[in-house]
């Protein structure tokens, strides 16, 4: 009886991706029942650990090299649809968040932890939500045991063992492309135990860490040309699905916003500092790029099983994938570090700057003749 029930949801949400996550949802909790009591002993008895998350750029504290064995690491989100503003030429948009910030926090654990999510979706809310974590393995990331109405929270633990950053992503049933385009998502980094290695074995290490979330919107129009507002992300659906099907994005930013990481709110370093930059686009292909630096160590698609390139002027990250890249600055002042399809970085967005103090080394740059007249 209850496969007929499915059945004829499935036909009467009329979306194929709704029935898929709906049996691989079932299939899951049938899975669980089987498996749970067996493992759940074991991992009763590994020590926890509660952090709390940092909006981006910033990520909570964490070792690079795991001192200890495996743990649990708990991790609590409450998800907010709100009205966010993404320029100053009068955008506004009703994104759906992990946690109140386009992206969602960046969470750490090490390979062979177990990471437990508590999700929150407070009765505020309008819509339904999930999490579809791309580090997690089955029951689509996790995505068909978290569906959570308005009013419900859940908890979600699985395993890290495949080392990389990785998107995390809302991905409820048929409205998956509008709530990721909302600005819900986000980025886990699973470090080796070890730490980061170069291709030669060498350790890597960071002196700070930066997330920088790449969002496209899509936002309405008028027909005067002017942005549209809502009262609702749901009251939003429509008018924004027919622009996301022109696959013509009105915004590409960081961090949420036009200027969101530029000026006041610029990363910061030091010359001789060396610097993570975790990057996740979970729709587009980006092309990341630091003008007047290089990528000194780049995982592009972010999966720290692979050897990094080296030297990289830039890198691409195809969409629904997180990238890292490390670099020593050498050199003070502003740097941008922007998507390198020049279009979006400088007339949809998608820049930032790094603000970086020390001594200038003539060595590597000297102006020889300042502009002057022929
Ligand atoms: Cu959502």
């Amino acid at each position: 009886m209850t496969s007929l029930s499915f059945s004829r949801r499935t036909v009467l949400a009329g979306a194929a991706i709704a029935g898929a996550m709906t049996q691989v949802r079932q299939a899951a909790a049938e899975t669980k029942a089987v498996l749970t009591p067996a493992s759940a002993t074991d991992i009763a008895q590994l020590p926890r650990q509660k952090v709390k998350l940092v909006d981006p750029p910033f990520v909570h504290e964490h070792e690079q090299v795991a001192t200890g064995g495996p743990k649990v690491v708990e991790f609590e989100m409450t998800i907010q649809e709100k009205k966010i503003t993404l320029d100053n030429s009068g955008a506004t948009y009703w994104a759906s968040t992990f946690n109140g910030t386009v992206p969602g926090p960046l969470m750490v654990v090490h390979e062979g932890d177990y990471l437990e999510l508590t999700l929150i979706n407070p009765d505020t809310n309008e819509l339904m939500h999930n999490i579809d974590f791309h580090a997690s393995t089955g029951a689509l990331g996790g995505g068909g045991l978290t569906q959570i109405n308005p009013g419900e929270k859940c908890v979600l633990r699985w395993k890290a063992t495949k080392p990389g950053v990785f998107v995390y992503h809302c991905a409820p049933p048929g409205m998956v492309a509008f709530h990721v385009v909302s600005g819900m998502n986000g980025a886990v980094m699973v470090l080796p135990r070890e730490g980061l290695k170069g291709r030669e074995g060498e350790p890597v290490h960071y002196d700070k860490v930066f997330y920088i979330g790449e969002q496209d919107f899509y936002v309405p129009r008028d027909a005067d040309g002017n942005w549209k507002n809502y009262d609702s992300a749901g009251e939003s659906y429509e008018d924004v699905v027919k622009v996301m099907r022109t696959l013509t994005p009105t915004h590409v930013v960081f961090n949420g916003a036009v200027g969101a990481l530029t000026g006041d709110n610029a990363m910061k370093a030091k010359v001789g500092e060396t610097v993570a930059f975790i990057h996740s686009q979970a729709n587009r292909d980006t092309r990341p790029h630091l003008i007047g630096g290089h990528g000194n160590y780049v995982w592009a698609t972010g999966k720290f099983g692979n050897p990094p390139e080296r030297g990289l002027e830039t890198w691409f990250i195809p969409g629904g994938t997180a990238g890292m890249m490390v670099y020593t600055f050498e050199q003070p002042g502003i740097y941008a570090y922007v998507n390198h399809n020049l279009i979006e970085a400088f007339e949809l967005g998608a820049a930032a700057h790094v603000v970086v103090e020390g001594e200038w080394n003539n060595d590597l740059m000297t102006q020889v003749l300042a502009p002057s007249p022929i």
